[in-house]
């Protein structure tokens, strides 16, 4: 028993590795999250992380066709307790998440954008386990009234970088 063990971890590592290869190509051609629309704000490649604790986050590109700006001033999770708006910043190479309590600007005639590494979507007290293929539902406000929602595929953490 004890000297069989070592070999069958061996093969399980081995389909581990094969499974991670099969997965990541067919990532390579899978489109890169969801899209919606309301009026003249649009968002694009919008996608979760898996939660590895109980927080994760969400990323996407937020377009404004108008000529004033809009602001993404909250947003909600139907898999989260909240969902607030975090960026997060460099201090002194301290990574610090830090709540964005004025929102999220998107320019007029422009966008803003929601990386693993600055903006983003914090879903915090997530009540079940995101894993790779779920879908979780977010709610957008901007403060000129329109909301989207979004469906969310669950990405890996670091494996969609725009
Ligand atoms: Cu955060």
């Amino acid at each position: 028993m004890n000297k069989i063990k070592p070999v069958l971890t061996k093969i399980a590592a081995l389909i581990l590795i094969s499974v991670l290869f099969a997965c990541s190509s067919a990532g390579s051609n899978s489109p890169t999250g969801t899209s919606a629309t309301s009026g003249n704000v649009s968002v694009s490649g919008a996608y979760a992380t898996m939660n590895a604790g109980p927080n994760t986050a969400a990323y996407m590109i937020i377009a404004n066709s108008g000529n004033t700006a809009e602001r993404l001033v909250a947003a909600s999770a139907t898999d989260a307790t909240v969902a607030t708006l975090h960026e997060t910043q460099n201090n002194n190479g301290v990574m610090l998440m830090l709540p964005a309590r004025d929102g999220f600007e998107v320019p007029a005639r422009g966008k803003v954008e929601l990386t693993p590494t600055g903006k983003h979507v914090m879903l915090e007290n997530v009540k079940r386990q995101l894993k790779v293929g779920d879908t979780t539902a977010i709610v957008l406000k901007f403060q000129s009234g329109k909301e989207i929602a979004l469906t969310l595929p669950v990405y890996e953490p670091g494996s969609h970088k725009h």
